[in-house]
């Protein structure tokens, strides 16, 4: 296994095991979406959101106790949002992270709701004083990962994906729209963890633009996996882009075009932390386990 993947596994467990403390199974009716809650959010998953959180709040040594709730954060949204999206309204997939999605499993209205309380714990976490003690950080963080999940970010991008099925996007379409909808939350994941760690304006600008380039090159590969991958890899259904002829970076690019787009943006992408030295070296590695991921 390559250093970078003993990296990410050892911040994916110390985030399992956060997950788990914060969702308890419990007795009654309320023990059922707490199940759904738990069968969407444990044990699965890359946890690449949370990993960058840790990453860039190690850059100011800030402590993973910190770090890790704001990990758990963004997690907690974007599986969410994946529960969501997987609902028969949306793309009506049976399937998540190899195996059976939360509405498969439960109900749609139990999906709903797990998705709904996760969304909300998500911002429950922050704003308490273990996160970090000065309010004004966890007001900070409360409102980037507001901005990011939103109507301005993850919201707003699903809702353009929704109808991009049925339109021609150009380049600048497409980009917009994926920036939103996984550009967003993968920019807070870096972004939370400079927050956290109290880094400068400027630091936590370098974090944006950095993500802001990751974020793109991972929605890039993300569409060159759904024409290429196997569903038994994916963890999910394949070949539903194309199916449904969504806008994606291959319409525009060509696979060839879009697999050096991805390799130029993740150059970029890391060149934006050169200013912080070594200690940018796992956000760095980051970056080549997005381009050079299989699932
Ligand atoms: C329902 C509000 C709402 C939004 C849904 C994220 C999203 C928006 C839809 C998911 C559809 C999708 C497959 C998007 C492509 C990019 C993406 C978010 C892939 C899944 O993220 P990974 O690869 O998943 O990080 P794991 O399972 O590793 O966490």
């Amino acid at each position: 296994m390559s250093s970078f993947a003993e990296t990410i596994k050892g911040t994916a467990a110390l985030v399992e095991t956060a997950l788990d403390d914060f969702l308890p199974t419990q007795d009654g009716p309320l023990g059922r979406v707490v199940d759904a809650m738990r069968w969407g959010a444990l044990d699965g998953g890359k946890r690449l959101r949370p990993f960058l959180a840790i990453a860039a709040a190690d850059m100011f040594e800030c402590p993973r106790v910190r770090s890790v709730r704001v990990g758990c954060a963004v997690e907690m949204i974007h599986c969410y949002s994946l529960i969501h999206d997987d609902l028969p309204a949306m793309d009506n997939s049976d399937m998540r992270r190899g195996r059976a999605s939360v509405h498969k499993k439960f109900d749609d209205a139990t999906a709903i709701l797990a998705g709904d309380a996760l969304l909300t714990q998500a911002f429950e976490i922050l704003a308490e004083a273990e996160t970090h003690a000065d309010g004004a950080v966890r007001c900070e963080l409360a409102l980037e990962l507001a901005r990011a999940s939103g109507k301005a970010g993850m919201v707003g991008g699903q809702m353009i994906d929704i109808y991009a099925e049925q339109k021609d996007f150009d380049l600048a379409g497409v980009t917009q729209l994926q920036r939103l909808k996984t550009g967003a939350l993968i920019r807070f994941g870096a972004v939370g963890g400079g927050i956290v760690g109290c880094g400068s304006s400027d630091e936590v600008a370098a974090l944006s633009a950095y993500a802001e380039d990751l974020g793109l090159a991972f929605q890039i590969v993300d569409d060159i996996l759904d024409a290429t991958a196997d569903a038994e890899t994916l963890g999910k259904p394949v070949g539903q882009d194309t199916e449904m002829d969504k806008a994606t970076f291959i319409k525009l690019f060509g696979m060839d075009g879009a697999k050096s787009k991805a390799s130029e943006l993740v150059d970029r992408c890391k060149s934006h932390l050169d200013r912080f030295g070594v200690v940018a070296a796992p956000l760095k590695g980051a970056a080549d386990f997005v381009l050079d991921r299989k699932s």
